[in-house]
């Protein structure tokens, strides 16, 4: 690990594929189990209908997606590395940019840190138009101030809903396991 600092991080979870009520709980579970690194906030589960880009419309299913809070010792790579394992395990398949998944475990902020490189882009892109992301982490941090975007409650002022709505934390925590 080679670090003794604590930092906070939030993660997106995204899935419409193969009951994305269990891929969701599922990839919480794993998160848990991440060395150096706990889950001390979790937003509950929204639906969402899919974002697709203005090229054109991909058929699919609306999303369940959640946002947590994490405490971790590891830094913003290693971390990564152990987001993309929990997606191969849960048969991630990376066939089409914006297409299906069974699960997206995306960071979208790490500290306050800024970062561009070949695997990393912090904070992660398009996080402040996306009410998918917004309103599932103004639960978890109401007065978060995003490097480089501006107060979260402001952006969400300026974010429509988009047909996002919270389905509550009812069946996460007491579930897992199943
Ligand atoms: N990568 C760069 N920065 C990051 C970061 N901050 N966190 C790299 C995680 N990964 C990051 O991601 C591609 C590459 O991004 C990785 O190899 C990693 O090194 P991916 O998960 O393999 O591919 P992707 O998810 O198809 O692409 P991307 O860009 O993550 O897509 P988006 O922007 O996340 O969009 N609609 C609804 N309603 N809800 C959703 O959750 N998600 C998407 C995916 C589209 N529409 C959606 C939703
Ligand atoms: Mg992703």
């Amino acid at each position: 690990m080679g670090r003794t600092e604590t930092s906070v991080v939030f993660i997106g979870l995204g899935s419409n594929l193969d009951d994305p009520r269990r891929q969701i709980r599922m990839a919480m579970q794993a998160l848990e189990c991440i060395p150096g690194s706990r889950i001390v906030a979790d937003s509950g589960l929204y639906l969402s209908k899919p974002l697709v880009p203005a090229s054109g419309a991909i058929a699919q299913a609306d999303y369940l997606n959640a946002v947590v809070k994490i405490e971790t010792q590891l830094g913003p790579h290693e971390l990564l590395d152990h987001l993309q394992q929990i997606e191969q395990a849960q048969g991630r398949e990376r066939k089409q940019r914006w297409g299906p998944r069974t699960i997206d475990l995306d960071i979208l902020l790490f500290d306050d840190r800024y970062i561009k490189d070949e695997r990393l882009t912090l904070p992660h892109p398009g996080i402040s138009q996306r009410s998918f992301v917004l309103y599932p982490l103004h639960n978890v941090a109401a007065t978060l101030d995003i490097p480089g975007h501006g107060m979260l409650e402001e952006l969400i002022t300026n974010c429509p809903r988009d047909g996002l709505r919270y389905l509550g934390k009812k069946g996460m925590k007491n579930e897992l396991g199943k």
